[in-house]
């Protein structure tokens, strides 16, 4: 994809603040995160760090796509678009981002539940494993042209896909239903938020074989992954961030130090 469609003053600029967008809310979400970490009892805190860590990793890739973006194109005054540089606009780095992000976010919800070690190790790993799975097939078929070779890798990326919805629906539902009454609208929130922000992927992906023009494709598909990787990043973790203050709320535990649970003395 080394042509760059002609955009129109609107499409490009759309485009470059919705990267924009992307960069600050990735900021503000790793930030806040990583105060709340002191608002949670210590069991959760590894998920909160994690939390906070999965949008300080693509602040950086926003950053980069931004750049790349800005250097893809030049304006021309005389028919008011945008068109190629003749620089390379690297969109690579949305599949580095995923590769790290994808597997924190699952291990991030598995965390915040605060199951027994074994459980919690041996879910987490599973989740993880498949989610750099589904990222690593389906980048052939990204950066493919021909169609047969991109809805093979479609194909075989939707297989860890569809099993961690599975996993989340199935084994993960039993342990939702072990935690305190208080805490499990909760935990259904973040898993819903996972399954209905994550589908926006595998569709996106097919946005150009669709048959939406080259410009109105390539506008689509980075304004949608933004607004898409804020809600799955930034979204998912607040609902995460509200699972462990519930947890630590049932655990009896609360920030100023005085478990709620022991009775004072007097
Ligand atoms: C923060 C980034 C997130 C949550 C990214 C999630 C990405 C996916 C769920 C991607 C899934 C894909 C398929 C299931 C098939 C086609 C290829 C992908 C990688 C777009």
């Amino acid at each position: 994809m080394l042509e760059r469609p002609e955009l129109s003053l609107f499409e490009y600029q759309f485009v470059a603040n919705m990267l924009s967008f992307g960069i600050a809310a990735m900021f503000a979400g790793a930030i806040f995160f990583l105060f709340a970490r002191n608002l949670v009892a210590p069991k959760y805190r590894l998920s909160m760090l994690i939390t906070a860590i999965v949008p300080a990793i693509a602040f950086y890739h926003y950053y980069r796509i931004y750049e790349s973006w800005n250097t893809a194109y030049t304006f021309n005054p005389a028919s008011g678009t945008y068109t190629g540089s003749g620089a390379v606009f690297n969109d690579a780095y949305r599949y580095m981002d995923w590769l790290l992000t994808v597997p924190l976010l699952t291990t991030e919800l598995v965390l915040s539940l605060g199951l027994a070690a074994a459980i919690a190790r041996s879910l987490s790993i599973k989740l993880a494993v498949a989610a750099a799975l589904m990222i690593v097939l389906g980048y052939p078929g990204e950066i493919a042209d021909a169609l047969g070779i991109k809805m093979l890798f479609w194909s075989l990326s939707m297989i860890p896909f569809l099993y961690i919805l599975y996993i989340l629906f199935t084994e993960f539902t039993k342990y939702i239903q072990e935690q305190p009454a208080s805490v499990q609208p909760a935990i259904k929130l973040a898993r819903t938020t996972l399954l209905i922000t994550w589908f926006f992927y595998p569709i996106a992906f097919l946005f150009p074989i669709i048959g939406l023009s080259s410009a109105q494709g390539e506008v689509f598909l980075q304004v949608g992954y933004s607004v898409a990787d804020v809600l799955a990043k930034v979204g998912f973790g607040v609902v995460v961030y509200y699972i462990c203050h519930s947890k630590s709320v049932a655990d009896g535990w609360s920030p100023d130090g005085l478990a709620t649970a022991v009775p004072k003395v007097a």
